[in-house]
C-alpha cells in the first residue's frame, strides 16, 4: 500500500502531465486542461470520501464534515492553473499535499473536531485574463461586472468563458459569507532562495507583497519601413522599449521594488511596417502600499513624457491593485508551532509572489507554509521541490491538522 507521500508524489506528475499545450505545461481558466485537471482532483477527493463540488468558474471544492459539522469549517488548498511553460508544483503541490495530510489523518483514523474544506481555484496566475485570484475571489463574493467584462486575447470575456465553456455553469456557486470559516491555509513553494540559502525544508508566511498589474498601450503610426526617415516616425515599439526600460531603471534603483513586462503585442507585426500600437503588461510590485503607489505614479508620469517626446498616445490601464496582505498573527503561530514540532526551525518568510490568501483574507484569518524549491526556481519547467522536503511539508501540514484546536 503506497504512503501519502508516495501517493502524493505519483500525483504531481499526473497533474504535471495534464496541459493545453503538447510541448509544455500551460492550464489556464476553464480550458480542456483545466477542466480534466479538476475532473482529476474531484476524483481523488471523492476517493477519499469527501463531499464534492464544482462551482461555475472552476472552484473544485472536497469536504470531510468532522466530528461537529456545525463548527466553521477550516479551508485549506491552493490553485490548480498554470503560468506558461510552467513548473508542476506551483499551486498543485498545495493541494496534492493537502489531500496528503488528510489521507494521513484517515490512516491514524483520525477524525477532526471541525470540518475542513479542501479548495482548488481555477485560476490565481490571471494567464488567460490578466486578472487574478478569479477562483480565490469568488468564495469571497461574486465577481463583479467590470472583472466578468474582462476579455482574453480572443475577445472572449470571462462571464462568456464561464456561460458557455464551464462544466457547471448552471451549478451553485461556492460561497463563504465572510467570518464564517475559522481560516484558510495554504502550503506552497517558496519560489525564492532563501530557504535553499537557510538550508531549511520549511518556513511560514508573515505577509504577501502587494501587487499592482496593468496594460499600456503607445500609438503612433504605422508607416513604410523603407520610405519613412527616422525623423518623422512615430514608432509604438520603439516608445514602449523606452517605457521597458525606465520600468527596468525604476525598479533597479528603488529596491525592493520590482517591475516586469511579462507580455507585449506589436500591431501590424509586419517586418516591414512602422509599428503603429504596442500593447504591453506591466507587473509592479513592493511590500510597502504607499511606496508601491508611488511608484506607480513616477512611472505613468515618465510614460506621459515619453509618450509626449515621440508623439505618441498613451492608454494607461490598470487591471488590478492587491495591497499587501498580513497573514494572521494567531493562525500562523500555530502553524509556526508545527514547523518547529516537525523541523526544529522558527523561520518566518515574507511573499514576494501574490497567493489567494490575499483574496482569501477578505473573509477570515490566512496561514502559508512555504517549502524548499531547488534554486528558488519558479514559473519554469526546471521548477522542483525534493521527495524529502515535500514529505517535511506534507508531515508539518498534518501536525498542524492535529494541534489546532477549535
Ligand atoms: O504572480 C504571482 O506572484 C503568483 O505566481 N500568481
Ligand atoms: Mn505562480
Ligand atoms: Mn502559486
Amino acid at each position: 500500500m503506497p504512503t501519502p507521500v508516495e501517493i502524493a508524489l505519483a500525483r504531481l506528475e499526473e497533474l504535471g502531465a495534464i496541459s493545453d499545450a503538447p510541448s509544455h505545461l500551460v492550464r489556464t481558466f476553464l480550458s480542456p486542461a483545466n477542466r480534466e485537471a479538476a475532473e482529476k482532483i474531484l476524483s481523488w477527493m471523492a476517493a477519499l470520501g469527501m463531499e464534492t463540488s464544482q462551482a461555475p468558474d472552476g472552484t473544485v471544492r472536497g469536504i470531510l464534515p468532522g466530528k461537529n459539522p456545525s463548527l466553521s469549517p477550516l479551508l485549506i488548498g491552493s490553485h490548480y492553473d498554470t503560468v506558461i511553460d510552467a513548473g508542476k508544483y506551483d499551486g498543485s503541490l498545495g493541494i496534492i499535499a493537502a489531500l496528503a495530510a488528510l489521507e494521513s489523518l484517515k490512516l491514524e483514523t483520525i477524525t477532526l473536531p471541525f470540518p475542513v474544506h479542501l479548495l482548488a481555484f481555477s485560476d490565481e496566475e490571471g494567464t488567460r485574463f490578466q486578472t487574478t485570484y478569479l477562483g480565490s475571489r469568488s468564495i469571497t463574493a461574486p465577481l463583479d461586472s467590470e472583472t466578468l467584462a474582462a476579455q482574453d486575447a480572443a475577445g472572449i470575456s470571462i462571464a462568456r468563458a464561464i456561460a458557455t465553456e464551464s462544466p457547471t455553469a448552471t451549478a451553485a456557486p461556492i460561497l463563504y459569507p465572510a467570518g464564517t470559516p475559522r481560516g484558510y491555509v495554504e502550503l506552497h513553494i517558496e519560489q525564492g532562495r532563501v530557504l535553499e540559502e537557510a538550508h531549511e525544508p520549511a518556513c511560514v508566511v508573515t505577509s504577501i507583497a502587494g501587487q499592482s498589474r496593468l496594460t499600456v498601450t503607445l500609438t503612433g503610426r504605422a508607416d513604410h519601413a523603407g520610405t519613412t526617415p527616422m525623423p518623422l516616425r512615430r514608432d509604438a515599439l520603439t516608445g514602449a522599449a523606452a517605457c521597458i526600460l525606465a520600468a527596468e531603471s525604476l525598479a533597479q534603483s528603488s529596491p525592493p521594488l520590482v517591475i516586469t513586462v511579462g507580455k507585449i503585442q506589436v500591431h501590424p507585426g509586419a517586418s516591414n511596417s512602422i509599428p503603429q500600437t504596442a500593447t504591453f503588461t506591466i507587473d509592479l510590485r513592493h511590500p510597502d502600499d504607499e511606496i508601491r503607489q508611488n511608484s506607480l505614479t513616477r512611472l505613468h508620469e515618465s510614460y506621459l513624457r515619453i509618450a509626449d517626446e515621440r508623439q505618441l498616445h498613451l492608454h494607461w490601464l490598470p487591471i488590478q491593485d492587491n495591497n499587501a496582505t498580513p497573514c494572521d498573527p494567531t493562525l500562523t503561530a500555530s502553524l509556526l508551532q508545527s514547523l518547529t514540532a516537525i523541523t526544529g526551525s522558527t523561520l518566518t518568510l515574507p511573499s514576494g509572489a501574490g497567493h489567494d490568501g490575499v483574496a482569501i483574507s477578505k473573509i477570515c484569518p490566512i496561514a502559508m507554509l512555504f517549502i524548499r524549491c531547488r534554486d528558488g526556481l519558479s514559473h519554469h519547467p526546471d521548477e522542483y521541490a525534493t521527495p524529502a522536503d515535500i514529505a517535511t511539508g506534507i508531515q508539518i501540514l498534518t501536525h498542524f491538522l492535529k494541534s489546532h484546536n477549535p
